[in-house]
């Protein structure tokens, strides 16, 4: 019975985990993969300043290029060049909790048509700037090379404003795709909360053990 139990409570508690995990997974970034526009892109366009043609972001000075079957996109079709005729930058404005941790997801590339071969982005969001750079050797706009990266911020306010801004000093600039963010646990618990989901798995496997032992 005390097995039973054990197994009950696990199963409560992986039950919890996998609730929180689903609310986390809700993605609050709209149109983080830039496939809906109020115009297509064709091979690609470049939008200028104050532009809203990819719906859900304003591009901020100077320009990105809005890439469509230029080079290969990580998500469906689309993509964004941050570099345009010069560096640019795109921004959303996001609703959050303040106080709530937030992951952002995207997949980072670099316009591999010329150098530098290092392309250097800026996340901005509540929190310090985060730097991110993607190397283009090898890559070409069959193989972009898409790269998953990611950071956390924490809100301060009902909103926040999420901006990927190129650091690239020339039109060839790091490009970016499949954007997401959604809430998280305070950093400071998932340590805990592995160690206490570990050391339950451990005491159901060890009873386990002793339970078929005993058969
Ligand atoms: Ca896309």
């Amino acid at each position: 019975m005390k097995f039973k139990s054990l197994l009950a409570t696990a199963a409560l508690i992986s039950a919890a985990a996998l609730a929180q995990n689903a609310s986390a997974a809700v993605n609050i970034v709209s149109n983080g993969g830039f496939e809906a526009g109020s115009i297509n892109p064709g091979s690609f366009t470049t939008l200028f300043g104050g532009s809203t043609a990819i719906t859900g972001w304003t591009v901020g000075p100077d320009s990105v290029d809005y890439i469509g079957s230029y080079w290969q996109a990580s998500e469906g079709a689309r993509s964004v060049d941050l570099s345009g005729a010069q560096p640019g930058s795109i921004a959303q404005t996001l609703t959050t909790v303040a106080g709530q941790y937030y992951k952002v997801t995207f997949d980072l590339a670099g316009n591999p048509d010329a150098g530098p071969v290092l392309k250097a982005m800026a996340a901005s969001s509540a929190g310090p700037v985060q730097n991110f750079s993607f190397n283009t050797t090898g890559a070409s706009h069959g193989a972009m090379n898409w790269t998953p990266s990611s950071f956390i911020f924490q809100a301060t306010s009902t909103s926040t404003t999420l901006s990927f801004a190129s650091l690239t000093g020339d039109a060839f600039g790091p490009a970016i795709d499949n954007v997401a963010a959604s809430a998280v646990p305070e950093p400071a618990t998932w340590a805990m909360m592995i160690i206490g989901f570990g050391a339950v798995g451990s005491m159901a496997r060890s009873r386990r053990r002793q339970t078929l032992a005993a058969i």
